[in-house]
């Protein structure tokens, strides 16, 4: 087959991509606004919202590379029609991430932050899925500057801009709110296998 024009349920590894996507191997970065640069010293990350205690949870940059990290082999869905099969990353665990910093028995949502207020909302459940990952590695390497250096949010199961580069917080919600894109005519869900794309798809969602 050849790469990059296949479009369907387009295989590789045996495995189908999304409706209307295309395998591309390179993953040129692609975001809104200009690439941030890192300061060690003023970096932190949060957990805020409706925590279980209502406080904030933070941590600096040695605190966080301190805590427990996994892999994960991920396929990645642009909602732009291409996908990259494979991508290899490392990271914290948002299940992990959430036993650190409890949410509230209401919490339904989350919100995640990247520098310069891009956000993008989810539900609890899809953050707390399998092979979701707050990633400071990609393919063995410290995630590029480009592509989210020092930490970016990888939800693997919506389309891409799910997952925030430059991650600084997550907040949890008791109820939605729409983030950068999902305010911008993009769908609430985002799921790829449902072609989840447009924020009029909603409109005819299923319930
Ligand atoms: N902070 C931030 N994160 C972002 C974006 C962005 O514009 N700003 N773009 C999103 C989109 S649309 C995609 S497809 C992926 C692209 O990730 P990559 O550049 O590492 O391939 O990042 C997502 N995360
Ligand atoms: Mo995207």
């Amino acid at each position: 087959m050849s790469e990059g024009t296949e479009t369907g349920s387009t295989e590789t590894g045996g495995r189908a991509m999304p409706p209307g996507q295309a395998v591309r191997r390179e993953h040129k970065p692609l975001h809104y606004g200009r690439v941030p640069s890192f300061r060690p010293g003023r970096w932190d990350f949060r957990v805020f919202g409706t925590t279980e205690s209502l406080g904030t949870y933070r941590w600096n940059w040695a605190e966080f590379t301190a805590l427990p990290t996994v892999r994960e082999v991920r396929d990645f869905h642009c909602v732009m029609r291409f996908s990259i099969p494979d991508v290899h990353w490392a990271g914290v665990s948002a299940s992990e991430l959430v036993r650190l910093a409890p949410p509230s028995a209401q919490t339904t949502h989350v919100m995640a932050w990247g520098e310069y207020g891009y956000s993008a909302n989810m539900r609890l459940e899809d953050f707390l899925a399998e092979g979701v990952l707050l990633a400071t590695r990609r393919d063995g390497a410290p995630l590029a500057p480009e592509h989210g250096f020092p930490l970016r949010l990888v939800v693997p199961q919506l389309y891409g801009w799910k997952s925030v580069k430059w991650l600084r917080s997550v907040e949890y919600m008791v109820g939605d709110r729409r983030g950068f894109w999902e305010e911008r005519g993009y769908h609430n869900r985002a799921d790829p296998w449902e072609e989840e794309r447009f924020s009029h798809q909603e409109e005819t969602d299923r319930p």
